[in-house]
């Protein structure tokens, strides 16, 4: 059953976000100096410090937060999860994948530096991510740091992004998709790294199991539903609001949801997943005012 759950109006969601994503954007900087091959570097930097809403960084933070933990002992895992996002990005819009020429409000990686860069810029930040989490965590058990390292390679590997990714290359241009299927595809392509934001940050903080369990609740709707946010608005919006090529599923003829359900039913689905992630939080009272905002916040991103 959803509980009701009601917004905390005088929480200014917008000032929240300006100032973690400005932390987060100082410290990816720190994290990624210059160094030798330049050209290496400045393809890596190109695409990580090009902007982007810093969504799965801020979950973690937050999620750190809610244990009751000090936000700053997830700084490096939060910068970490942006660089396995940022590699995802890089390599999804390569040729060989969905051959994307415009991201984050800029041409793609390989378009500015060419294929061979844009694949070794990716792989560059995803062992990077891992060497800053293993060096730059401090102040928390080792076995937490671990727990974070197994939850985050699971969610970029063969059960996470990369087999999500497969899956969504096997079924292009098949049209008769079940909603189970595509559910399969999403929730691993999209929603594995989104639940492990929140996971990572729940472990820093040392979250106990009833907790942790909630959490991902929470997250693996909130992920299924910016799925379905993102596959609404490729048919809605356009590419100077997104700062990223729109209507290429369409073209691809991939399955999505709009294309398996149509525009409303995905709508409605959207908003029962969040409705219901919220309910997830409801024991959590005032600490979990920042993460219930962020879920109200992907369904006022479609009006
Ligand atoms: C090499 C281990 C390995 C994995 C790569 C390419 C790939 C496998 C997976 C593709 C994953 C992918 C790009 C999923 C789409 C997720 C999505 C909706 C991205 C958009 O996220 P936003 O809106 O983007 O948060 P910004 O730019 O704001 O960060």
């Amino acid at each position: 059953m959803t509980m009701n759950v009601e917004p905390d109006r005088s929480f200014d969601l917008g000032a929240y976000l300006s100032l973690r994503r400005a932390r987060i954007d100082a410290t990816l900087e720190s994290f990624l100096a210059f160094e030798e091959p330049r050209a290496l570097y400045e393809a890596m930097r190109y695409s990580l410090l090009a902007g982007g809403k810093r969504l799965r960084p801020i979950l973690c933070l937050a999620a750190c937060e809610l244990t009751g933990a000090r936000a700053e002992i997830a700084l490096p895992t939060a910068c970490a999860i942006e660089m396995i996002h940022t590699m995802s990005l890089i390599h999804d819009d390569l040729p060989a994948m969905d051959d994307g020429d415009y991201r984050r409000g800029r041409p793609t990686n390989h378009k500015m530096y060419g294929e061979a860069l844009a694949i070794l810029a990716g792989d560059s930040l995803l062992a990077h991510s891992f060497e800053l989490i293993a060096r730059h965590t401090v102040g928390v058990p080792a076995k937490r740091t671990l727990a974070v390292v197994a939850e985050l390679a699971r969610a970029a590997g063969p059960r996470g992004l990369a087999g999500g990714q497969v899956e969504d290359l096997a079924h292009e241009g098949k049209s008769d998709l079940g909603a189970d299927v595509l559910e399969d595809i999403h929730t691993r392509k999209t929603g594995a790294l989104l639940e492990a934001s929140v996971l990572s940050g729940a472990i820093l903080g040392g979250a106990d199991a009833p907790t942790k369990a909630r959490l991902r609740r929470y997250a693996r709707r909130l992920g299924l539903a910016f799925q379905i946010v993102d596959d609404i608005l490729d048919v809605t919006s356009s590419r100077e609001a997104l700062g990223k090529c729109v209507g290429k599923d369409a073209s691809a003829r991939k399955a999505t949801y709009p294309s398996v359900l149509g525009l409303a039913e995905s709508r409605r689905l959207a908003e029962m997943l969040i409705a219901d992630a919220r309910s997830d939080l409801a024991c959590f009272g005032d600490r979990a005012t920042p993460l219930l905002a962020l879920a109200e916040s992907l369904i006022q991103s479609l009006s």
